[in-house]
């Protein structure tokens, strides 16, 4: 059967529709989401997506980490499924596309070949990967991290929230605990449609990014040690401030990474302090360096010395310095030929395209290890993500579901 021609485009305006009811569920206070993982916003949303999924026909499939797998059938049984994945859980102030747009653009390729009738050798699964934000229980990618052998059930189920609240127990709570082993599936390939969180694609005037790479990461947590006294009477020459140690250190991370340049990046998104009074000097800090580089020798070197510099500055300050890497993952090469399917999809459909590094890390960074995997990126408005005013065109929207309709159905087989 010929490849779909160019004139086979999704419904832009069912999944910008969808793309609005999602950001109903969750609401943030500055018109985005706050749906972390596994709160009774993040059960809302998956039974919305769900009810919208037994609406166009497929079925699910629950593994024990709360993945859900939403099947099409293909005409061949035996045939591996093509998988199209992404996240529904936000940051506590998210955007409405991060994670949304790959799930619903996922569901929208479904619809679309409901719409037309087109039947596929092999069956094509649509994934909403729990806990990709890392936010609310670390790491990030945890449940794509479980699929992908990375991490064990008991060490996610074992993961603590700000609250002491286990994510095992969380998951169990909001009823979304599947019988699937993790993991067990097997993919033909895996694609996933993400915004690119960041300002290269807009600047250039390109609709979509073929994505080649993901740069690496990793959270290293510091808790540093001080002592805790009287910010009013204790006489500086006799503090043990781990407050100003992490200070220090976070200016030197911004140092090193200013010195990797190109291509990497540093900072800190979470500090606690401890007992966190505004007149009592902080007994405990803790904070995560959140470090980056497609380069694998970059990453590793700048982990290497932000790990020294910081031991010197807490021996000089007379803190106590532990550090624990809580997060990591090592720099990301797409399948090629999954690649190229993207690309040639672009160039059929008439999108200006580029190649692009992905500066964020994504669920296809865990599946890329057990599966054939790309992505798909669109542009959002200054780059901005991670922010409840992540904005993105409905044009965007659409371009991106169109080119991961083709590049699906260049791999699913269309039978007719
Ligand atoms: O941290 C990340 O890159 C992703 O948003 N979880
Ligand atoms: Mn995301
Ligand atoms: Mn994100």
């Amino acid at each position: 059967m010929p490849s779909p021609g160019e004139n086979l485009r999704i419904n832009s305006a069912r999944l910008w529709d969808s793309l609005m009811q999602m950001a109903q569920v969750g609401p943030g206070i500055a018109g985005g989401n706050n749906r972390q993982t596994v709160t009774d916003a993040d059960a809302e949303g998956r039974a919305l997506f769900k009810s919208w999924c037994d609406a166009a026909g497929l079925t699910m499939g629950l593994d024990r980490m709360g993945n859900m797998f939403m099947c099409r059938a293909g005409t061949d049984p035996e045939a591996l499924p093509v998988y199209i994945g992404s996240h529904l859980d936000t940051q506590p102030t998210g955007g409405k596309y991060d994670g949304v747009l790959g799930v619903l653009g996922g569901l929208e390729v479904i619809r679309t070949l409901n719409d037309r009738g087109i039947r596929t050798k092999h069956p094509v699964v649509v994934t909403n990967w729990t806990n990709e934000e890392g936010a609310r229980f670390a790491p990030a990618m945890l449940a794509s991290g479980v699929f992908a052998g990375i991490h064990s059930l008991d060490y996610a189920y074992a993961r603590k929230d700000p609250e002491c609240k286990s994510f095992g127990a969380e998951l169990a709570r909001i009823g979304w605990v599947g019988d699937e082993e993790v993991g067990a599936r097997k993919m033909q390939a895996y694609f996933e449609l993400h915004i690119e969180q960041g300002p290269i694609l807009e600047a250039e005037k390109k609709t979509i990014g073929v994505v080649t790479h993901c740069q690496g990461l990793w959270w290293l947590e510091f808790t540093l040690t001080g002592k805790e006294a009287h910010t009013g009477s204790t006489p500086m020459g006799m503090r043990v401030n781990a407050g100003l140690a992490m200070a220090r250190i976070i200016e030197m991370v911004q140092e090193v990474a200013m010195a990797a340049q190109p291509d990497a990046v540093g900072g800190v998104g979470q500090v606690n302090f401890s007992p966190n009074s505004r007149n009592v000097l902080p007994g405990t800090v803790i904070f995560t360096v959140d470090i980056r580089s497609p380069d694998q020798a970059k990453l590793d070197g700048m982990r290497a010395e932000i790990e020294r510099r910081a031991a010197a500055i807490c021996d000089d300050l007379k803190v106590g310095c532990a550090v624990e890497a809580v997060g990591h993952f090592d720099p990301v090469t797409f399948t090629p030929e999954l690649v190229g399917r993207v690309r040639a999809a672009a160039e059929k459909l008439g999108y200006a395209h580029r190649d692009i590094i992905s500066g964020a890390g994504h669920d296809a960074c865990w599946t890329a290890k057990v599966a054939p995997t790309t992505m798909v990126m669109c542009p959002c408005v200054d780059g901005l993500s991670h922010n409840e005013a992540e904005e993105i065109s409905p044009e965007w929207a659409a371009a991106g579901a169109d080119v991961l309709l083709h590049a699906v159905l260049e791999t699913a087989v269309v039978v007719d």
